[in-house]
């Protein structure tokens, strides 16, 4: 088991993945999906207690670390993978579905804010058709094929919220789009984990407008941010629920939980985790919050995972 006590580095989750992998060959096995744009391995989990060719149970998809300095995302991931294989206190929820569990998204922007600059937010890439700056780095989570490039960005390759040349211009976000394409009728849940805001976020927020099944997202959202409720503490804050462009004060275009959706993934989330302050010190929190919100999260990861399985 990895500690909760400590931010992890990127080689550590990568052993950990791969101990899993090795340890447990009848339940786990690791995807190398590809290489990040600096040459580190993007590596995922399938879980399942039936053969891996089997193709018949629903699938519950949850990625983090697309926001390199969202530092309580991967360890929400890892968590997971902990519950359903090593601490196996719900079998119902190892055996009902099959798990694609990716900690890490973005290796190279994770490991950049170990090593440079806390703060980094996007993928490390340089994109040599870019016009607008020789800035690294694209917002992984504006770079998916659904209305790329209207809300929520900036043209500039320098800013934060650069969605890249073109839809998918990054192969970490392929990664993700390769899951959910090769899942896709299976797919029942798809979180992707961000900081921070306790929030749970559902479609359209390229433009705060309402799905065919927004009844469903939100009734869902509102199950797993209850379960989550009744586990935390007094000192965090209550988690809201909504619509991602209104309860955020603003649409973004090509975000992961809205491609899921678009293609047909019928629960798809951004989860914002708890930050406990303001300003750049949200993406900061102390690791001493590790272990409540990891175990916080978990517990709302089995009430969407549940409601989703019988709603699917
Ligand atoms: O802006 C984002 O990408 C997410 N917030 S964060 O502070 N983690 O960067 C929110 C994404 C919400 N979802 C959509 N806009 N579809
Ligand atoms: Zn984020």
């Amino acid at each position: 088991n990895l500690p909760y006590d400590s931010y992890q580095q990127i080689e550590a989750i990568n052993n950990y993945i791969d101990y899993i992998g090795a340890t447990y060959p009848n339940v786990a096995k690791v995807v190398n999906a590809a290489n990040s744009f600096e040459g580190r391995p993007i590596k995922y989990l399938k879980i399942s207690t039936t053969n891996f060719e089997d193709l018949s149970k629903p699938v519950i998809v949850i990625d983090g670390g697309i926001h390199a300095r969202e530092w309580i995302s991967p360890p929400t991931v890892t968590y997971a993978i902990n519950k359903l294989v090593e601490d196996v206190t719900e079998p119902d929820l190892l055996n009902r579905f099959d798990w694609i569990l990716l900690p890490v998204v973005n290796p190279d922007g994770y490991k950049f804010t170990f090593t440079n600059s806390r703060f980094w937010r996007k993928t490390r890439s340089t994109d040599q058709s870019s016009l607008s700056g020789f800035c690294p780095g694209v917002d992984g989570n504006r770079n998916f094929d659904f209305h790329f490039g209207t809300t929520g960005t900036s043209s500039s390759a320098c800013s934060d919220i650069y969605p890249g040349s073109k839809a998918f211009s990054e192969v970490e976000t392929r990664v993700v789009r390769d899951i959910i394409q090769e899942n896709l009728a299976r797919i029942a849940l798809y979180l992707t984990m961000h900081s921070f805001g306790s929030m749970i976020l559902y479609p359209w927020g390229h433009n705060g407008s309402f799905s065919h099944n927004a009844f469903g997202l939100h009734v869902v959202a509102v199950e797993m941010a209850n379960a989550i409720d009744k586990e935390s503490l007094p000192n965090f804050p209550r988690y809201i629920v909504g619509n991602s462009a209104l309860v955020l004060n603003y649409g973004a275009s090509g975000a992961a939980e809205d491609y899921a959706h678009s293609v047909g993934v019928p629960l798809s989330y951004t989860y914002e985790l708890p930050g406990l302050s303001g300003g750049m010190q949200g993406f900061n929190l102390s690791p001493v919050h590790i272990q409540q919100v990891v175990r916080e999260t978990w517990v709302g990861i089995t009430a969407g995972a549940r409601r989703a399985g019988d709603l699917f």
